[in-house]
């Protein structure tokens, strides 16, 4: 079997959950050929990037697929770019507030997603889930891991990518949309299911291929 590494968030910003990690301990050990190799990841800049890096050359995995929680988006979002810049609005689970700073200083301003990120999006549909592509991932501890997993593996054929999901039904969230954890865990497992029959061979699979 292959090793897709899979990573979520702890909770963060004063809540006591965290969408994406109640979706990966739902998701099951294998989807399809993939062996998950699940990973949860503290909300800190720099240090999510640098355990998900380290994991993925631990077990060898040449996917990596993050997800995170993005309060207020109504559907899950295949992220499709990530951004060379650190923007916080609250601080981080260790007090980290960066302004207005790069990720990767003298870093590229972006990187595309290494995954074929318009198949995902379809499976997703295809599964009954609610999803769009998204072209920005903010400019928080998700885009940071996105971004530095994307300069970390450039010119590697490891692929890397993320996916935002919504709020859960079961956060009891009032006014925030939401949707049920077994629709997002659907919607995760189609989309994984795409991974498997795509390409393993970078050159990366992206817009202009
Ligand atoms: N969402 C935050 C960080 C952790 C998470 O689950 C974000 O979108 O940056």
């Amino acid at each position: 079997m292959k090793t897709l590494l899979l990573t979520a968030f702890e909770p963060f910003g004063g809540d006591a959950r965290n969408a994406s990690l109640e979706v990966l301990r739902a998701l099951p050990d294998a989807v399809g050929s993939f062996r998950l190799h699940k990973r949860v990841l503290p909300v800190e800049f720099g240090t999510a990037a640098r355990m998900a890096e380290a994991e993925a050359r631990a077990c060898d995995a040449r996917t990596v697929l993050c997800l995170g929680q993005a309060e207020g988006r109504p559907s899950l979002s295949v992220e499709a770019v990530g951004l060379n810049l650190r923007d916080a609005r609250i601080p981080d689970n260790a007090g980290a507030l960066p302004k207005d700073t790069p990720v990767i200083p003298g870093g590229p301003a972006a990187y595309f997603s290494t995954l074929p990120v318009k198949a995902l999006v379809e499976a997703v549909k295809g599964a009954s889930v609610p999803v769009s592509l998204s072209y920005s991932a903010g400019v928080y501890v998700c885009n940071d891991l996105l971004y530095s997993l994307l300069h970390a593996f450039r010119d590697t054929d490891v692929r890397a990518g993320f996916i935002h999901v919504p709020c859960l039904t079961t956060q009891a969230k009032p006014g925030v949309p939401c949707l049920p954890p077994e629709t997002v865990v659907r919607g995760v497992s189609a989309a994984i299911g795409a991974l498997e029959s795509c390409r393993d061979a970078l050159p990366a699979i992206g817009f202009f291929d």
